[in-house]
């Protein structure tokens, strides 16, 4: 079953809409463009779910949501830690970072749905089902104890994992 952060949070009522800024992608050698399709994808599998829009913004200034690839420490007190091990942490609502390990070998796999059996290289971590993880993190979701869940709390290397379960869908709606 899916479960919460101690206490609950969400994002308000009125904050309905998030906005979304990719902050730091220097680090890494995907484009800005390919960058944006994948967390536009991941957003809108959530936004399917639930009464929630995104849309990316251009600067941190204007977003509720911070996306950025860092390497090893990097300020918030947990350091990333090299290639595979931890991959990405998402703080609980209304926090709204959202930190990607940048030592990982990201892989952008192309829109469609899941696929467990080819997908990217075995090395390689596909950066959209870690995305679509996170973003339930970011939402307000802990981990679910339903495998196959995308809140679940494993995921292979070199399989992409996209489409909520069941139990991940309602687990936001019971929250928007
Ligand atoms: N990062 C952990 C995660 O997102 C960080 C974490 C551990 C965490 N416990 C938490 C975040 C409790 C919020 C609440 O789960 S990770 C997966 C998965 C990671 C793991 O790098 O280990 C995915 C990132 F689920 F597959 F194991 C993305 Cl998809
Ligand atoms: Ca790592
Ligand atoms: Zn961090
Ligand atoms: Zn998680």
């Amino acid at each position: 079953l899916y479960a919460y952060f101690p206490g609950g949070p969400s994002w308000p009522p009125f904050r309905r809409e998030l906005r979304y800024a990719i902050t730091a992608s220097s680090a890494i050698s995907i484009d800005k463009a390919a960058l944006s399709g994948v967390f536009e994808r991941a957003f809108a599998r959530w936004a399917a779910a639930t009464t929630l829009r995104f849309a990316e913004a251009e600067s941190a200034a204007d977003a509720d949501i911070t996306i950025g690839f860092y390497a090893g420490a990097h300020g918030d007190g947990e350091a990333f830690d090299g290639p595979l091990g931890t991959l990405a942490h998402a703080f609980s609502p209304t926090d709204g970072r959202f930190h990607l390990d940048a030592a990982e070998a990201w892989a952008v796999s192309g829109s469609g749905g899941d696929d467990s059996s080819g997908g990217p290289g075995s090395a390689s971590v596909d950066l959209e089902s870690v995305a679509v993880h996170e973003i339930g993190h970011l939402l307000g979701l802990g981990h679910s104890s339903v495998q196959g869940a995308i809140m679940y709390p494993t995921i292979r290397t070199g399989t992409r994992k996209v489409e909520l379960r069941q139990d991940d869908v309602e687990g936001i709606q019971s929250l928007y």
